[in-house]
């Protein structure tokens, strides 16, 4: 029986990630910190099957416990401060655990002389930027534009360095925006999905958004795990772009939400605006070119732009009439 040993698993992907693996039929160890205890309680009744342990990515000695005591074959390092617009005002914070949390894994890796384990980390789109070309591939150059994208490149540059360096099979999935049922309420889309939902229940009026200009390449989350453990099945480690191939603004996402829960096109009518939820310096337009994962991996996108828009208005719909 094979073995992941999961990072971050109480976040979004690793509730995605962890039934697919389950599926496969590999043994399921995640890591969660002392502060999750009601996230880990609630991801364990949902998959009492995994095992879940302490340790964080800021503690070089917990993660050498885990590592040590689940022997896994493979690494999914999921674990990040994720907020981008946060990171703003915890630069420190994001950089310790997006970034040096990545460093330190691997050298647990490296220390352990666990060289058979494959390993993959979580890059991100954000990477990119200000963009220098469109759409992105795994050649185009990066142009952090946050504490949390800056974190990233760190880590997507230090997975590089180790697989060169060791020889180690790290890789990177340098994921474009994935969403989906379990995306947190502080990411924009479960924002517009959950508080439209609220308006359609007659709940609340109206809820806050800070720009409705950026786009992004919105995919379904569920697919794109599917994408990091083909990735781990390669025959070379190596890094990849995933993604839909087309961008859609936050206007459109919004729109499209309105469309599903027939509340017509006003949107003055649901949203104000908020100064305070923009970013200092902004990230306009990403989209991704998944043309290496699609030839090396066979990996495609499965759901579309709709269908993911229609997933969490239903999810949040069953969850707001509940309460
Ligand atoms: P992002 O996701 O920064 O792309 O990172 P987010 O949903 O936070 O923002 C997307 C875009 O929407 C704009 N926006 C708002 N964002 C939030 N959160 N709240 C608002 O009120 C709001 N109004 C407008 C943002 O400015 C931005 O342009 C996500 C995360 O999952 C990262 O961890 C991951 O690496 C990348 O996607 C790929």
């Amino acid at each position: 029986m094979q073995t992941a040993l999961i990072t971050g698993i109480t976040g979004q992907d690793g509730h995605h990630l962890t039934p697919y693996l389950l599926d496969k039929g590999y043994r399921v160890v995640g890591t969660v910190s002392d502060k999750d205890s009601l996230r880990a309680d609630a991801f364990h009744s949902l998959y009492p099957d995994v095992s879940l342990v302490k340790a964080s990515l800021n503690d070089f000695q917990s993660l050498i416990s885990v590592t040590e005591e689940s022997n896994p074959d493979e690494v999914y390092n999921l674990g990040a401060a994720s907020l981008v617009g946060l990171s703003f005002s915890q630069p420190e914070i994001t950089a310790n655990s997006t970034g040096l949390g990545t460093l330190r894994i691997l050298e647990a890796l490296r220390v352990l002389q666990a060289d058979k384990v494959k390993f993959y980390q979580a890059s991100s789109s954000e990477m990119f930027g200000l963009v220098h070309e469109s759409p992105q591939t795994e050649l185009t150059p990066f142009h952090p534009r946050s504490p949390y994208a800056v974190a990233k490149t760190f880590a997507h540059y230090t997975t590089q360095n180790y697989r060169e360096a060791y020889n180690m099979f790290a890789c990177s999935g340098i994921l474009f925006n994935h969403e989906g049922e379990f995306r947190r309420h502080e990411f924009v889309t479960r924002k517009i999905t959950s508080n439209l939902v609220k308006i359609k229940l007659g709940k609340i009026k109206k809820f806050s958004l800070g720009t409705l200009t950026p786009s992004r390449d919105w995919g379904y989350a569920g697919d794109y795990v599917e994408a990091m453990w083909l990735m781990l099945q390669h025959s070379n480690p190596e890094d990849f772009v995933i993604a839909t191939g087309r961008a859609r603004s936050v206007k459109d996402f919004l729109l499209q939400a309105m469309k599903t829960l027939e509340l017509g096109e006003d949107i003055e009518k649901f949203v104000d605006f908020d100064k305070t939820l923009t970013r200092p310096t902004e990230v306009e337009t990403l989209v991704g070119d998944a043309t290496k994962a699609s030839r090396l991996l066979g990996w495609k996108p499965k759901t579309s732009f709709e269908t993911l828009v229609e997933i969490m208005i239903e999810n949040d719909l069953k969850i707001e009439s509940r309460n």
